[in-house]
């Protein structure tokens, strides 16, 4: 069975007041994720050894592996926009539930100090990449940073529960050169908290 691309879980239009034109989400999901899938799917299509694997585990086949550089980063882009999409919302944006945020204050000292620790990340990630808000394998709250089509799952470091693209497609429409006004923007106002909070409880079991 080949790779598809899911739909987006909202209107393309729907996180337009919030810092997300539907001209962004129209390039970045129907071009750039569409991309990556096709391409996947010609990879596989030409490597038995990958065919009949889950993405997960064509991830963590490919991780580190020369020779499968392009499997990984076409396989690591399909997983990380599956999860960045509902990591977005148009109703809650923004908005941290109790549990999340006690956690957070927790291992980061508070809200804030969390927003600075990932937009440093995000900012501080040299080229594409992403930022992430995870669960490390301590059991506290971290953040980190992947270059290019890397990601937590492929690492080992833990489970994801937030993650932000800050390749130049996901905020050069709406922001231009300005990845921290972007990155602040994700933080304030498109994030998706309560998407976090249930991945934070299932991870914990
Ligand atoms: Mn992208």
């Amino acid at each position: 069975m080949a790779f598809e691309l899911p739909p987006l879980p909202y209107p393309k239009n729907a996180l337009a007041s919030k810092g997300m034109c539907e001209e962004t989400l129209e390039l970045h999901h129907d071009k750039h994720h569409q991309a990556y899938v096709t391409a996947l799917n010609g990879l596989v299509e030409k490597n038995p050894a990958l065919q009949g694997k889950s993405l997960e585990e064509i991830i963590q086949m490919s991780y580190g592996k020369e020779d499968l550089t392009p499997v990984f980063n076409n396989a690591g882009q399909h997983w990380n926009h599956i999860q960045f999409w509902p990591m977005m919302s148009p109703q809650n944006g923004g908005r941290i539930p109790g549990a999340l945020e006690k956690k957070l204050t927790e291992d980061f000292g508070g809200v804030q100090q969390f927003k600075e620790a990932f937009k440093t990340a995000g900012v501080g990630q040299f080229g594409s990449g992403w930022a992430w808000l995870i669960l490390a394998k301590d059991g506290k709250l971290k953040v980190t940073k992947t270059p290019n089509g890397s990601n937590p799952l492929a690492t080992g470091e833990g489970t994801a529960l937030l993650g932000c693209d800050v390749w130049e497609h996901s905020y050069y429409l709406d922001f231009r050169n300005r990845r921290p006004d972007y990155i602040q923007n994700w933080l304030d106002n498109l994030a998706n908290y309560e998407f976090a909070e249930t991945q934070l409880k299932s991870a914990r079991g």
